[in-house]
């Protein structure tokens, strides 16, 4: 079913119009309510009427993820703050969060868009869908969760952890659909199997799956452990949340970007160039709907190529090949987004540690580990073991605590870990995706 069909199935050129219309809404609207991009447009020397064609769009700047983090916590708002009813946070690159927030309307579109999502997938309100992504700050847990009510279906908001209660759920309450992160529902499989339970016999017949890359041979392993089809979704909190485009279960091949409410470029990341469908590049998103966070030609950092043949669905919008890598070097270790300077700053915080570490990334059975070696200074390395010990105590609770994730800590000998002459190479990353 497609939930919109008249939004979906736009011809082309239908597509384009409306897009040019939203397009040329929201740059005037942010010239004139965001300071920032008043700033930037005047350097760049465009205004808001230069927007005369789609075309026109590469001539304003690139927002990025340093822009969100120099206007911490709400400096790029278009609205005021009585106006936001909700506000979520990912990852930045360093110590702070990037902060996104949304009107009542950003709200509804939202659902909507995750309504979109769903129906792809091919459920509709008789569908019980079990939702593993987690709620909080993160836009996962809500942002499914919105789209399944407004789809009518039922939603158990199971959020993640608790796997034998997860597992519990979705023996008793019998759920149709799961959402979770690939990884995490290859572990789910693994831990039923290990509680005795027939993980093929459950109701669940589709996984809407994100939130973190992977691959056919992933999909393929899923598929086969839970017989269930598994899709495809992608998004990220600065552009809305989970929800900006989704694979459809009759193509399975790419994911239909929702062109009436973000325009997609793919660019050279080295140059900034755009390039013309079906290169591969990074994605760059300008939301044209939204009205508390509007972004313009924001680089997600994301490395995909755009497929602009029509799909065998009906849907009229381009397809985004599945990500298959990032321009920078932000992990996604477990669901949780962490950049290395992020660590490093933690660790930078801590007495006794010298600057030099090391990440080492790798996939037990479907589990991501961190493991982080760091240098001791000299001094604490002629100390005795119960201080080291608690210093790796000391490491771990604050990566945790700042970071979210669960790191192994490995606290290594002055000057053993290698150096490097130009760009150090921090991360190590042995998962085979
Ligand atoms: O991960 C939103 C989301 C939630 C998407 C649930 C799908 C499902 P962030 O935490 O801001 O938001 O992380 C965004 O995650 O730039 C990609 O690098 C990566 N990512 C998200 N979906 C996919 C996917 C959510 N399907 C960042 N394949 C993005 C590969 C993905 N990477």
């Amino acid at each position: 079913m497609i939930y919109n069909e008249e939004f979906e199935t736009l011809p082309r050129e239908a597509v384009e119009a409306l897009q040019l219309k939203r397009l040329q809404q929201v740059v005037s609207r942010v010239y004139h309510t965001v300071g920032f991009y008043k700033k930037a447009f005047d350097n760049a020397g465009v205004a808001p009427e230069d927007v005369r064609s789609l075309d026109d769009l590469k001539r304003l700047p690139f927002t990025v993820k340093q822009d969100l983090r120099d206007n911490y916590p709400f400096g790029l708002f278009s609205v005021p703050m009585t106006s936001i009813v909700r506000l979520h946070a990912s990852s930045g690159t360093t110590g702070k969060p990037t902060v996104v927030g949304y009107t009542k309307r950003d709200v509804d579109t939202w659902a909507t868009l995750m309504a979109r999502s769903f129906a792809a997938a091919g459920l509709t309100r008789n569908d019980i869908i079990h939702n593993s992504y987690g709620y909080g700050l993160f836009t996962g847990g809500l942002g499914a969760h919105y789209g399944a009510e407004k789809l009518g279906a039922s939603v158990i908001p199971m959020s993640g952890g608790s796997t034998k209660k997860q597992i519990m759920l979705l023996q008793d309450f019998g759920p149709t659909a799961i959402c979770c992160t690939p990884s995490y529902l290859l572990f789910l499989a693994e831990a039923g199997k290990e509680m005795g339970v027939d993980m093929k016999a459950l109701k669940l017949r589709v996984g809407i799956l994100g939130a973190e890359p992977w691959s056919e041979r992933m999909r393929a392993q899923i598929e086969k452990e839970l017989d269930i089809t598994a899709l495809n979704i992608y998004g990220l909190s600065e552009v809305m949340g989970p929800g900006v485009a989704m694979e459809c279960i009759e193509g399975r091949n790419g994911l239909h970007i929702y062109e009436d409410h973000f325009i997609a470029e793919i660019i050279d990341p080295k140059t900034g160039e755009v390039l013309p469908y079906g290169e591969t590049g990074e994605l760059v998103f300008t939301t044209i709907t939204k009205e508390a966070f509007p972004l313009i030609r924001y680089r997600t950092k994301d490395i995909t190529r755009l497929m602009p043949e029509v799909c065998t669905c009906g849907r009229t919008f381009v397809r985004m090949e599945r990500v298959s890598g990032r321009s920078d070097d932000m992990l996604i270790i477990r669901g949780v987004n962490v950049f290395p300077s992020q660590i490093e700053s933690v660790i930078m915080e801590i007495e006794g540690l010298e600057p030099h570490y090391q990440l080492i990334v790798d996939r037990e059975g479907s589990l991501d580990t961190l493991e982080i070696q760091v240098e001791v200074s000299e001094r604490v390395f002629s100390d005795e073991i119960r201080g080291l010990q608690s210093l790796e105590k000391r490491i771990k609770k604050d990566v945790k605590d700042y970071l979210g994730v669960t790191a192994k800590v490995k606290l290594v000998e002055p000057k053993s870990l290698q150096r490097f002459e130009g760009k150090a190479q921090r991360v190590v990353d042995k998962r085979n995706i």
